[in-house]
């Protein structure tokens, strides 16, 4: 043996982590845990809040909302916001990201009328977790758009980029002191294809095929002038980091042969996320070249003057490229899809899922969540965040929410075995160069979960909704042990406790400082 390979030998055996032993993540790194303000601060009518579309959508008779559950109290943060600190502090996060209620601030939508005790409520929230050591991480809209802008058209129409700017610029004027991250808009995808292409969310407007379009332009702008106005007047004094987040599922062929099937895969994540993060974050800025050309054709045979997605002018392109400041991933899962000529006449037209063209399946293999569309694909996410850091030359990524849904019940094997994976499988993207600098969990309690009501739980914390009363589920505990060695042990199992031992030993209460483990 040269002496090289044996220094090549030495390398190898002291640089490659065995498997058994934790991963550490990078120095520094984040963890933290997200909610939104209509999911779990209740509080719906008080202290001069004004009505939102959720508020609407929950109080319409028939309830669309599957258990006809509403958000009227949730889990009544705005009231137990103190104790939901307190638990934050056992986890040991080092950040909150919360959302802010628009009409909370604003009840009629416009800054003619500011609601003094709406803004002093998210002084007091703030103020709380910073004396307990925890950094906010503020998302300025989280779905609850002031119903008065909704009957203006909402995201629709596009003078909501200066009703959301003057919006944002309450928030930061208030709160830019004390908040060094934010958020200005969560989930682009679910506000437009949801909410205006499909009825899967409020506005539950269901024109596909132009409504999603309309908005996204809408929302990137919004997004890019708040991004600019923080740039302009809050950057300099305070320093802050100002992102999006947008929803990532990863999508794969159903073949890894067939030509139409890859290019299905390719045009889906276009559709999905690139639709959002391309402007955003590619070199050339502008919507993806496979969503522009698929709209632009179909939109010519169905008879369009031209083309469904609207343009993006010289200047549009401009504001909105460059105007993040990290690339905020929500990301839970995997699909499969294909496409072959059994899709002709599957979709309606004009739509967005006649817009891509191809069949999304599930891989009955994959441990299944309780929510339907969720399934854990740790590889997927993997390739995710690869895809991501390769297309947009490495942003740093903060992975703003990752979670699990489950039923009742606190010991919680599955969603610990999902959060296993998939921490593994960002720790190996981490090792590949990708820049993950932070993680947080979808959710620190169950809440309010839109459609799905009180019916799927995605809490680090059992809530029951009798007492409201917030217990440890066992990922918890799991959750904690993360953070605290800042590494992932594969083999860690928090300790096995009955069910009722577990939540009588671990009941928290708002007077009761209970640690964790
Ligand atoms: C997040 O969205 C939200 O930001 C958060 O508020 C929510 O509570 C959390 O997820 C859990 O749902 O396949 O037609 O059934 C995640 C985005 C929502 C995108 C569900 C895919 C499934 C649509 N995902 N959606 S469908």
């Amino acid at each position: 043996m040269t002496a090289a390979s044996h220094l090549l030998l030495l390398f190898y055996c002291t640089d490659v982590t065995p498997k058994d032993q934790p991963r550490p993540f990078p120095d520094g790194f984040m963890f933290g845990v997200s909610t939104a303000a209509y999911q779990i601060e209740g509080a719906w009518n008080e202290d001069g809040k004004g009505a939102s579309i959720w508020d609407t959508l929950t109080h319409m008779d028939p309830s669309p909302i599957k258990d006809h559950s509403t958000g009227d109290v949730a889990v009544d943060s705005y009231h137990l916001y103190k104790h939901d600190i307190e638990i934050m502090k056992e986890l040991g996060v080092h950040f909150y990201r919360f959302s802010i209620s628009w009409p909370r601030i604003l009840p009629d939508g416009f800054i003619h009328n500011i609601n003094e005790a709406g803004l002093k409520y998210y002084d007091n929230l703030i103020d709380e977790i910073v004396r307990a050591g925890i950094t906010p991480f503020v998302t300025i809209y989280h779905w609850d758009l002031p119903e008065v802008l909704q009957r203006l058209g909402g995201w629709a129409n596009p003078h909501i980029v200066n009703w959301f700017a003057d919006y944002a610029k309450i928030v930061y004027d208030r709160y830019a002191n004390k908040v060094p991250y934010w958020i200005t808009i969560n989930e682009p995808k679910q506000i437009c294809y949801e909410g205006y292409g499909s009825d899967a969310k409020a506005p539950m407007l269901n024109l596909s095929g132009i409504a999603e379009y309309l908005c996204a332009k809408n929302v990137l702008l919004a997004h890019a002038k708040a991004y600019r106005l923080y740039d302009d007047k809050y950057r300099k004094v305070h320093n802050g980091s100002v992102g999006i987040s947008i929803s990532c599922s990863w999508y794969e062929p159903a073949t890894d042969t067939n030509e139409q099937d890859i290019q299905a895969a390719q045009d889906a994540r276009q559709f999905d996320w690139g639709l959002y993060a391309h402007p955003i974050f590619s070199y050339n800025g502008d919507f993806p070249h496979e969503v522009k050309k698929n709209i632009y054709h179909k939109s010519a045979e169905q008879g369009f003057p031209k083309s469904r997605l609207p343009r993006l002018s010289a200047e549009d392109v401009s504001n909105i490229k460059g105007s993040s400041d990290f690339f905020g991933m929500n990301s839970y899962t995997t699909k499969l899809i294909y496409r072959d000529a059994s899709l002709e006449g599957m979709y309606p037209t004009p739509s967005y899922m006649d817009d891509i063209s191809a069949v999304f399946v599930k891989d009955p293999t994959w441990p299944q969540a309780k929510s339907s569309w969720l399934q854990s694909v740790p590889w997927g996410f993997y390739k995710l965040i690869k895809e991501v850091s390769k297309l947009y030359d490495r942003p740093p990524i903060f992975i703003t929410e990752n979670g699990w849904s489950s039923g009742l019940g606190l010991l919680d094997e599955e969603r610990i075995n999902y959060f296993k994976r998939y921490m593994n499988a960002m720790l190996n993207a981490i090792d590949e160069g990708c820049q993950v600098k932070a993680y947080s969990v979808w959710s620190l309690m169950d809440n309010f979960e839109w459609m799905n009501g009180y019916t799927e739980k995605f809490g680090l914390y059992e809530v029951n909704f009798g007492t409201l009363e917030r217990y440890p589920r066992k990922s918890a505990y799991f959750y904690k042990e993360v953070i605290r060695t800042n590494s992932l042990d594969l083999y860690y199992e928090p300790e096995n406790l009955t069910e009722a031992g577990h939540s009588a030993r671990s009941r928290t209460t708002a007077d009761d400082d209970n640690e964790l483990i």
